[in-house]
């Protein structure tokens, strides 16, 4: 299965625990290989398999941790 990975911007992460959050809950996505929160750069990368999970399913995933996509 092919796997894409896309670079999403994030607002609002503050801390490790923060980027923690984001990782865990994308990596709890089916479909999702991998999920790498950059406090710094302000995004995720994230490794995933589109057949499974959608970029619109990644956001609310985001979302419902309490951080914004931009
Ligand atoms: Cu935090």
């Amino acid at each position: 299965m092919a796997v894409t990975e896309e670079k999403i911007n994030v607002q609002g992460m503050s801390c490790g625990h923060c980027t923690a959050a984001v990782e865990k809950a994308l990596t709890a996505l089916p479909g999702v290989e991998k999920a790498v929160a950059d406090l710094e750069e302000k995004n995720v990368t994230v490794t995933y398999d589109p057949g499974q999970t959608s970029r619109d399913d990644i956001v609310k995933a985001i979302e419902e941790e309490g951080y914004e996509v931009v």
